[in-house]
This record gives C-alpha cells, structure tokens and sequence, in this order.
C-alpha cells in the first residue's frame, strides 16, 4: 500500500522510482518488521505477563529449565503482527501468492493460539488435543495446497530435484498429499525444535532469508532461465513477504535470546513451520527444503527414532532425551553453547542449499 502511494509520487519526483523494485521494498519490508517488533516486544512482554500467559514447565523434563517457569509465551503474536504489518505496507498486493503466504501464517498462528490459550490460560495440560490439532493442520494445509495447486499454473506439480538438471518428476494429483506432507511436516518440525531460547528462530530466520533470495530468483524470468529453474510469476513478491518474517524474527530474537524474555508458543512455531513449507512449495524449491532446513529434519528424525526404538523396545533409548538438543543438555553442554552450534549447523545448510542452484 504505502510502496505504491510513494511510487505513484514518482512523477513528481524521479528518485521515488526506487519503491517499483522489489530487492528495495524487500529491504525496507526487513527493517519496518525488525523495528515493529522491537517497538512492540516490550509492550506484548506486559501484557503477556498482565494476563499471566506464562509457560508452564514439564516435571519430566530438564531440570534446568525449571527457572523458565513463567516465562510469557504465545510472543507469535509479536512476530504475525509486525510481519502482517510490514507486508501489508510493501508488497504487492495484487499478488495472490501474499494472500496466500499470508493465510499459512495467520491460520497457522490462529490455530497455535488456540493451543496455547487453553495450555496456560485455562489449564488444560493436552490444549486442543494432538489428534484434534493435527486434523486442523490438515485442514488448513489442504486448502493451501488447493489453492497453490490453482494458482501455479503450469509448473505447479512438478518438482526440482536438487543436483539434478533433467530430473523433475511430475506428480499430477499426488502434489496435493505431497503440499500436506511439506506443510504440516515442517509446521510440526519447527515446533519440535522449538525448545531452547533461541534455538527455533534463528534456523527459521536463516531459511526465510534463504528463501528470500530464491523467491527473488524464481520470480526474475532472466534470472530463472539462467540458473534452469522454474520461473513463477509473481513470487518475486513473496521475497517482499520472507524479508519482512527476517525482520519479525529478528526482532523477536531480541527478546528471545538466551536467557529468554519470552517464548513464541505454539503461535509462533506452527505459524513459523507452515509458513516456511507454504514458501518452499510456491518457490517451487519444496525438496531443496530437506536442506535449507536440515537442522529441523534433524531433531524431527531424533524424535521419530527415539519413539521407534522406545516403543519396539519397550523402552530403551537412543539418545538421552529427545529432541536432540535435550541430549546435548543431559550430556552437561550449557544451554547458549548447544543454542549457538546449531545456529552455526544452519547457516552451513543454508550455504549448501543455496549451492545447488549452480551445482545442477
Ligand atoms: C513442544 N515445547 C517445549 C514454548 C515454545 C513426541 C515428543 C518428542 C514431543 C515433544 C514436544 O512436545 N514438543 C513440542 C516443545 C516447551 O516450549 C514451549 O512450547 C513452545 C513450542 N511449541 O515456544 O512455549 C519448553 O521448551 C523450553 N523452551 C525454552 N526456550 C524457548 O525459547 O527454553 C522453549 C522455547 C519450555 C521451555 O522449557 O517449557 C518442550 O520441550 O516442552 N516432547 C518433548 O520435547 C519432550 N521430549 C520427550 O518427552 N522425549 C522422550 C521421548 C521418548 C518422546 C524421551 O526422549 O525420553 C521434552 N520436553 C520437555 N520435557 N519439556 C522432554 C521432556
């Protein structure tokens, strides 16, 4: 909105041509979320604490986590709010791409909301429910992937294999079981992770700003032609939508940091989670995902094997806690050094990733 009021200016003075390009607005769009949530943070911290949404601790688990106990969590909100904000001022909202990256954070968000109001405003310990949750993931899911699967013309079940020019299999009607699996896979990793200060946003921030630049590219017909991947019209717009989640994040990170003034709640998770495999599947870089985000797929597989070999074995373990960061903390690592190791694994992921798009 605010982009074109200022690019219409442009014939009264040249220089606001600036604001018709996207790299600009995707700058600007990072700094408006970075400073709307720094503005905001305080203020959400307050209220949070005013209406007592604390997070309550589990007995089960670290030991050393029980001095979090009452920690304002559901910051998501802070998070949806400045990037809501920011997109709604730079992006071109002609795009149907935003409406529809805009509706997995907000829904995604909506439903973790949920969550954690029953979770800590009205004490119930399983908040929705896993299987009552799981089926909303679902729902929503489906929709996004219907309405990508009508929005992406010509490419839209075809995928890119990384490595791979000549490979890109063709799903046909298996792309809408394939969108749910990325979508609610990547909604649930993120909240998996999401279980030391810090240790969820940052990885999140490097994928959107991966993300970022491979919307750029996909949306740049030249750009998309050189590099042979697909072109997608329109989702140079959603790198306006991803700079705007790095700023929210960062912003959130600011208060997130170890040790944490507040925690995102499933709000922020799943909305984060089903946001980035939304992105992954409009940029058409759905697989490349496996590795942008490795460092999620690593402590979704510690849980899936941790509960496996639990249950075949009537309960040994592999690791001393899962998610894998728990073992870490069990083994005696503190909690910043874990946090900062993975952030350095992630950002090596994020390189490799980004490396395939020449390495094909
Ligand atoms: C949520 N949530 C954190 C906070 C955050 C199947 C099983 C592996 C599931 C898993 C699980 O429930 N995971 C999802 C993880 C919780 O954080 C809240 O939840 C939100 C995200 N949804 O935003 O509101 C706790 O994490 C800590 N935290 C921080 N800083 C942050 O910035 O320190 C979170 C954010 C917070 C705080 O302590 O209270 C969580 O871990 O509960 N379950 C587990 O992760 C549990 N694992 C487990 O039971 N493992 C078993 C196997 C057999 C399943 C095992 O290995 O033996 C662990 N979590 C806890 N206790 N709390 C271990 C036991």
């Amino acid at each position: 909105m605010l982009w074109k009021f200022l690019y219409d200016l442009h014939v009264y003075f040249f220089p606001f041509n600036v604001f018709r390009y996207i790299t600009f607005r995707t700058i600007y769009a990072t700094i408006t979320a970075l400073v709307i949530s720094l503005i905001l943070g305080p203020w959400i911290i307050r209220k949070l604490r005013e209406y007592r949404v604390g997070q309550v601790i589990r007995e089960d688990g670290p030991a050393q986590h029980f001095k979090k106990r009452g920690t304002p969590t559901m910051g998501g909100i802070l998070i949806i709010l400045s990037v809501v904000f920011s997109t709604l001022l730079w992006a071109n909202l002609g795009s149907r791409l935003v409406w529809i990256a805009l509706l997995s954070l907000v829904g995604y968000g909506a439903i973790g909301f949920w969550d954690d109001f029953l979770k800590v405003k009205l004490g119930h310990p399983k908040g929705i429910g896993a299987r009552r949750k799981f089926l909303l993931q679902v729902v929503l899911a489906f929709t996004l992937a219907f309405l990508l699967y009508e929005e992406l013309g010509v490419h839209s079940t075809d995928l890119l294999v990384p490595f791979f020019k000549r490979v890109s299999p063709h799903l046909g009607l298996f792309y809408i079981p394939f969108a749910l699996l990325v979508i609610v896979g990547t909604s649930n990793a993120v909240n998996l992770t999401d279980g030391m200060d810090g240790l969820a946003i940052v990885p999140a921030t490097i994928c959107f700003a991966t993300y970022t630049a491979i919307a750029y590219l996909v949306g740049h017909a030249r750009f998309a032609h050189y590099l042979n991947i697909f072109y997608v019209p329109g989702a140079g717009e959603l790198a306006v939508f991803c700079g705007a989640l790095v700023g929210a994040s960062l912003g959130f990170l600011w208060f997130n940091s170890y040790p944490a003034q507040m925690f995102m709640g499933d709000t922020g998770s799943l909305s984060l989670g089903g946001t980035l495999g939304t992105v992954a599947l409009m940029t058409k870089h759905e697989l490349l995902l496996v590795i942008v985000g490795g460092i999620f797929v690593i402590e979704t597989l510690s849980v899936i094997l941790q509960v496996g070999y639990f249950k075949m074995t009537g309960g040994k373990r592999i690791f001393r806690m899962a998610p894998i960061h728990h073992h870490f903390e069990q083994k005696g690592l503190p909690e910043p050094k874990i946090i900062v190791r993975f952030w350095i694994i992630s950002l090596i992921f994020a390189l490799v990733a980004l490396s395939t798009l020449k390495l094909r």
